[in-house]
Order: C-alpha cells, then sequence, then structure tokens
C-alpha cells in the first residue's frame, strides 16, 4: 500500500508556523496535490485565511489537535487522503503537546510522517524560557528540523545561546536551520521522521478548556469567547460589518498592553487587514473582504484584559453597513 508523506509543523505561539506554510506552498510542485489541516486555537478561522495555493485546506476548530480536536484531526486526514491529496501539512496550535498527535501519525497506515519541523525563535529559546516551558522543551525534543526563525529580530549573541540550548538537550536536533521570515527550502524538510529510542515527555498532555461565553461591553460585538490552557486565556472576539477599526488607535492599544499574541481580521476604513501581533510588533497588513472582523488575543494574565478592553473600545467606531 503506498503512503502519502505528511509534515508536522509545530512551535509556539506566532514563531512564523503560518509563515513557513506560506513560503512552502510557493515551492508546490506542480504535479504534486498538496492539503493543509490548519488547527487555529479558538472559535474563529484566521490563519486558514492567510494560506494560498494549496489544493485543499482544512481547518480543525474546537480546541488542540493534541486533545479535544484529535477526532476532527482524524476526520480532516481522512478527507484528504479521499480527495487524492499526495502531501500533507499540518499546523497545529501554538499550545498544542506534539507527542499525542505523532503517535497518531505513526499508527495510521495509510501515512508516512516526514519530519518532524518545529519553528522557534531564537527570543523564545532563552535560558528562563527553557527552564519554565516544558511545552517548549517537548517541542525541541520531538523535532527532527528547528526552523530557528525571526533571526532578523535577535543579535548574534541570543542566536548562538538558542543554539546552545538546542543543542545540550537529550536529543538535539539532526538539523537546525537559522531562518528569516521560515524562509526555508521544500527539500529541507523531505526527510522521515526518525523516532527517538525512548522519550520520556516531561509535560502532562494539556486538555483545554472550550470557549464559553465572556462577558464585556465592547461596542459591536457578535460574541465573545474566553478559554483557558496551560496559564493563557485566549479570547475571540468578532464583530459585524459596521465595527471600524482605527489603525493608529489599534497600534497603540497593542504597544501599551502588549498581550502574549494577537491576530486577527478586522476592517479599517473600507479596506480589510489582517492584524498581527507577535513580538511586540503590530504589523496591518490589506486583505481581501470578510464577513466580519475577528481578533484572537491570549493573556498571561488575567489582570491584562480589563486594561485591553478599556483602550480596544476606544479604537472602535460603528458605521452603517457598506
Ligand atoms: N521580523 C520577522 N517577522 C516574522 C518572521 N517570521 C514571521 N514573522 C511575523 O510574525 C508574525 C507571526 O507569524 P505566524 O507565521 O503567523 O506565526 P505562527 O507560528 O503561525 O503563529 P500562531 O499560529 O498564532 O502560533 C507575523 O506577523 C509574521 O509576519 C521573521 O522571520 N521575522
Ligand atoms: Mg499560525
Amino acid at each position: 500500500m503506498s503512503t502519502t508523506p505528511v509534515h508536522l509543523i509545530t512551535g509556539l505561539l506566532g514563531s512564523g508556523k503560518t509563515t513557513l506554510l506560506q513560503n512552502l506552498l510557493k515551492q508546490k510542485p506542480s504535479e504534486e496535490k498538496w492539503g493543509i489541516i490548519i488547527n487555529d486555537f479558538g472559535p474563529l478561522t484566521i490563519d486558514a485565511t492567510l494560506v494560498a495555493g494549496a489544493d485543499k485546506i482544512v481547518e480543525v476548530r474546537g480546541g488542540c489537535v493534541c486533545c479535544s480536536a484529535q477526532h476532527g484531526l482524524r476526520q480532516a486526514l481522512d478527507a484528504l487522503l479521499k480527495a487524492g491529496i499526495t502531501r500533507i501539512l499540518v499546523e497545529p496550535t501554538g499550545v498544542s503537546h506534539p507527542a499525542e498527535i505523532t503517535d497518531l501519525f505513526l499508527h495510521h497506515p495509510a501515512l508516512e510522517l516526514q519530519a518532524i519541523v518545529a519553528v522557534m525563535t531564537p527570543q523564545q529559546l532563552t535560558p528562563a524560557r527553557w527552564e519554565k516551558s516544558a511545552l517548549m522543551r517537548d517541542l525541541a525534543m520531538l523535532a527532527d528540523l528547528v526552523v530557528l526563525n525571526k533571526i532578523d529580530l535577535a543579535t548574534a549573541d541570543v542566536i548562538q545561546q538558542a543554539e546552545q540550548l538546542l543543542c545540550q538537550q537529550p536529543r538535539p536536533p539532526q538539523t537546525i536551520l537559522r531562518a528569516s521570515h521560515a524562509d526555508c527550502q521544500l527539500h529541507d524538510l523531505l526527510k522521515p521522521h526518525s523516532p527517538p529510542p525512548l522519550l520520556i515527555w516531561q509535560h502532562k498532555p494539556h486538555q483545554c478548556t472550550s470557549f464559553m461565553p465572556h462577558e464585556t461591553d465592547l461596542p459591536g460585538l457578535i460574541d465573545a469567547q474566553r478559554s483557558e490552557s496551560d496559564g493563557l486565556i485566549t479570547l475571540g472576539y468578532r464583530w459585524g460589518p459596521e465595527a471600524v477599526f482605527s489603525r493608529p488607535a489599534l497600534r497603540q492599544v497593542f504597544a501599551d498592553t502588549a498581550p502574549h499574541r494577537g491576530k486577527g481580521l478586522i476592517r479599517t476604513g473600507k479596506r480589510w487587514q489582517s492584524l498581527q501581533w507577535a513580538d511586540n510588533i503590530l504589523s496591518l497588513q490589506e486583505t481581501a473582504w470578510q464577513r466580519d472582523s475577528r481578533l484572537l488575543v491570549f493573556f498571561d494574565r488575567a489582570d491584562a484584559i480589563e486594561p485591553f478592553e478599556t483602550r480596544l473600545k476606544d479604537s472602535i467606531l460603528l458605521k452603517l453597513a457598506q
């Protein structure tokens, strides 16, 4: 029986997983049919709208593919295999634990797991965060290939320190690739995964709580939902098209309150923008028309939510829908 190669692109929140997918899709050989599985954490579709060029994209929502959305992942894999896809790329959420997903791929008779990729940044790979984050250590231990991304934002010392941390662990990655804007070559990923002889996971796989309604008085909201997992609080907001955001005010909101991570698709004036907040940088890029504005924000402290929402309120105008 022939098998379909599957690539697992792991990494912490905001490290550049979707950027890597976008770059790989530009290199897709014309004779191949690629299927992408994106597991955006939260009730909103964001990453899947940013990925172009795949033959099929399946979005798995309702939690992490490593726990509550495992069934959704199995269904997505089956749908892609039925559709005659010849290569599958999977982006789990930045809070997913990799071991559970790896087991699913290794035991699936129709799949051949390729080199597991962990996209990490030198800014994330500091000794303090390494010590604190069991998820970071597990991602590094399972990865065959670490894409050390965002080196454009790091000094030579910070990059070297990150590489040392990766090499000192019990199972160093076979390859570490320095990258800027995840500018990797497809052939770097075309190797089978080599399972470690024995892995002792330091991390108890989490169970992300399901999203619950979130009380807030932000204007124009369709809904707001909240979930908590591994010390991170995630808020997903959705507004109708009458909500219009001021770009300068939004920049101020994020600069002043600096949440852990944020991403969204929002209406500003007549245009729609893709919003990204990572590494204390806010970027807004024009994007296609959307049905509604969406924002997914991760906080590491509950008391950071109220100041964020208070400022966010001032960035929203309500206009007649156009
Ligand atoms: N300066 C710089 N920015 C980058 C680089 N790679 C990605 N980014 C930006 O970082 C932000 C997050 O990138 P994504 O690719 O969405 O990260 P992700 O890992 O998919 O994020 P989640 O899915 O939310 O975990 C975006 O604004 C990217 O444009 C890089 O090498 N350098
Ligand atoms: Mg992503």
